[in-house]
């Protein structure tokens, strides 16, 4: 992330710099809140105008890239979440709209509209207007989503070079029109409506502060969207790209999960092997935290574990985390003791885990997001909490389903044995997992040595292999062909995946080691390069690489060194002139300003490039795209690998158009 968002206390004495009179000081403006919020002088908000937001606006997105363009979306769609959460709302539309335009839409009671003792405006009005003014009017609202920094309705407003605001409520249509923040037309009364109570935000955002692109990515929209459905069981969320002239070209999904959590761990568990048949899943409330976890074991070698607070995936972990771990050994080992399966057995908490794939939801009312990335949760009450409500519904499964049982508790026996004995191999030796093993790779290094400035591309296949050696800048620039598919190590033990040719050439070439010898310093480039096919075939290879990366070197992808390669998907020529375009939209484009008899090649796979072509549309630095690799993609990867496993073929032929690996990852 470019920016790191300061919490809300430093960034308001920040602020203080930049307030004028626009300054409105609200002591009891959240006397309407919860009971249990007790306010007090050192919590008095200083509420203010939106000249600071479009000053630095990465202090309230994150960053202006794409990311921070898709997160406009996000801070809306969470307001509609929260109404949902409330018990008012079960359907929200995401449309984009011709012109980078987009509209959400939920069927809730409608943005309060009456005049706002505060402010003297409505109080939708207010709500778009005033910093920090989001969710905290209406009184008694229990908010507990929101987006990374939860900012609110009035930050992309802000940042909008227009917003329209629709609410239906008491049968009346009501509509109010901004500017870069500014209202434009206040709050007016269109007259009565038979459609159901709702709300509508209709914005386009502002180019002069996304100046890298304004294009949203409707994959990256779409994966978030089916995840919000899997994590609100009950929500539909409709998203449609309508953005094409051409209704041919139009897209549309609609995510609507009855059973929540537990359809997404069966989903995540398409392209894996079940242990047991049933989801095990609790879904409990003690002292206004809601706990929800659904788990199930797979005949897989590594944790699938996804934790989530407020919708915002803790991909750091905390509490949630440690307490439905601690849970799970716990009771495996009770379990398994009681009905005399553990014998001289020295159970790992990790050997419990091996094969689980579970999520963990929780709402809190008031989250601590801490950590580097701010996505761990720190509010040490819900690992008690957890820990209790996890233990009793894990145990009662285990007493109910003796067979199951017995699987699980097998399994988890087997994981302790083959943990021991890898252990004593490694002390007899005394060696290290890889020490030993000496592979004659195919990696052609750079000359130089310097690691800051060195890259190393993973080039599927040796004919794009041999293009990328005879086309790359020998001086910084390393490859590697891998041949093949890439091993899956999510299915295999480690000493089984150290057998393996790719692999241990990857893990030698990098030189850090892996594991708990990972050592960072050791990087021999701080540019890793993942560069396949723009097809199916292509992003699986890049998901199992992924893979291997979130599985074996987390740090690699943390420290910003996983890059994803782009290859143009076709070239133009018309005459002598010629242009490669990277994606439909681009084709389009040059079809239209390159004037006369367009020529199209399309790319089917790298090894159609000539090194030098390769060389200037994908590797040479001065021209290429490439997109850095985010912790949040990992878990996404697998999420698609569902996708590109399962049953449902519809998104399959989008995932081919779109080339959805791609989805969610800043350039
Ligand atoms: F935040 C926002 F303005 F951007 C926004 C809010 C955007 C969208 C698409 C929807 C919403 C929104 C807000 N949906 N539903 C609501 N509900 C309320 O604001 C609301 C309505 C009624 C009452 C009440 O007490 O009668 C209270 C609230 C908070």
């Amino acid at each position: 992330m470019a920016e790191e968002l300061k919490n809300e206390e430093e960034q308001i004495k920040l602020e203080e710099k930049d307030v004028s009179s626009n300054v409105l000081k609200a002591m009891d403006f959240n006397t309407k809140e919860k009971a249990s919020e007790a306010y007090d002088e050192t919590q008095i908000q200083v509420l203010e105008g939106l000249d600071p937001v479009r000053k630095r606006p990465g202090m309230y997105i994150g960053s202006t890239s794409e990311r921070g363009l898709h997160h406009l979306v996000w801070e809306i769609v969470d307001n509609s979440i929260d109404e949902a959460l409330a018990g008012f709302c079960n359907h929200i539309e995401v449309d984009m709209l011709p012109g980078e335009i987009i509209r959400v839409t939920d069927n809730g009671r409608g943005m309060p509209t009456a005049i706002h003792p505060k402010t003297g405006k409505s109080t939708v009005e207010t709500i778009f207007t005033v910093l920090h003014a989001g969710g905290k009017f209406g009184g008694g609202s229990y908010k507990v989503s929101g987006g990374l920094h939860g900012v609110g309705a009035s930050v992309v407003n802000a940042l909008s070079e227009w917003m329209e605001v629709k609410v239906r409520r008491n049968h009346e249509l009501y509509s109010i029109k901004f500017a870069r923040g500014i209202t434009v037309e206040p709050l007016k009364d269109l007259g009565p409506t038979d459609l159901e109570n709702g709300s509508e935000v209709t914005f386009k955002a502002d180019a002069q502060i996304f100046t890298e692109t304004t294009t949203y990515n409707y994959e990256t929209l779409r994966t978030r969207i089916q995840q919000l459905a899997f994590l609100n069981k009950g929500l539909r969320i409709t998203i449609r790209d309508k953005r094409s002239e051409f209704t041919e070209n139009h897209k549309e999904a609609s995510y609507y999960y009855e059973g929540g959590i537990i359809e997404y761990v069966k989903f995540l568990n398409e392209s894996r092997t079940p242990v047991h048949k049933d989801v095990v899943y609790a879904d409990k409330e003690v002292d206004g935290i809601t706990v929800e976890i659904a788990m199930q074991y797979t005949t897989d070698y590594l944790v699938n574990l996804y934790s989530f607070a407020n919708n915002i995936h803790t991909h750091e972990g905390g509490y949630h985390e440690d307490g439905f771990k601690m849970a799970i050994a716990r009771v495996i080992k009770k379990y398994g003791t009681e009905q005399n399966m553990l014998k001289k057995d020295n159970l790992k908490q990790d050997d419990s885990l091996e094969g689980l794939t579970a999520i963990i939801s929780i709402k809190h009312p008031n989250p601590q997001f801490e950590g580097q990335t701010k996505t761990k949760l720190g509010n040490s009450e819900v690992r008690s909490i957890t820990s209790q409500i996890v233990g009793e519904v894990f145990e009662t499964y285990l007493l109910e389903h003796p067979n199951e049982a017995k699987a699980i508790v097998e399994k988890v026996i087997l994981a302790s044995r083959a943990r021991e004995a890898a252990q004593k191999a490694r002390e007899t030796t005394r060696k290290s997992p890889l020490s030993g093993i000496m592979m004659a790779s195919k990696l052609a290094d750079c000359h130089s040595k310097e690691a800051e400035k060195c890259e190393m591309y993973l080039v599927e296949g040796d004919s794009a292999g041999g293009s990328a050696k005879s086309g790359r800048d020998s001086e910084y620039q390393a490859i590697l062909p891998l041949r093949g598919k890439v091993l899956n190590v999510e299915k295999v033990r480690q000493d089984r995946a150290l057998q393996n040719n790719e692999i241990v050439s990857m893990i030698q070439a990098i030189g850090t080691g892996f594991g708990e010898d990972f050592d960072i310093t050791k990087a021999r480039y701080h540019k890793i390069v993942i560069m396949t096919d723009a097809d199916v075939d292509g992003a699986h290879i890049a998901t199992l690489l992924l893979t291997f990366f979130f599985r074996y070197m987390p740090q690699l992808i943390e420290a910003g060194y996983i890059y994803l390669a782009k290859p143009p998907l076709y070239r133009i020529n018309v005459g002598k002139k010629m242009n490669y375009a990277y994606s439909d939209e681009e084709l389009e484009m040059f079809k239209k300003v390159m004037g006369g008899k367009p020529e199209v090649q399309r790319y089917k796979g790298l090894g159609e490039m000539d090194p030098s072509q390769l060389w200037e549309t994908t590797m040479d630095p001065k021209t290429r795209i490439l997109m850095q690799v985010q912790m949040d993609d990992a878990m996404l990867a697998d999420q698609t690998f569902s996708m590109l496993m399962g049953e449902d073929v519809g998104p399959r032929k989008e995932f081919i158009q779109d080339n959805a690996i791609y989805a969610n990852i800043d350039m």
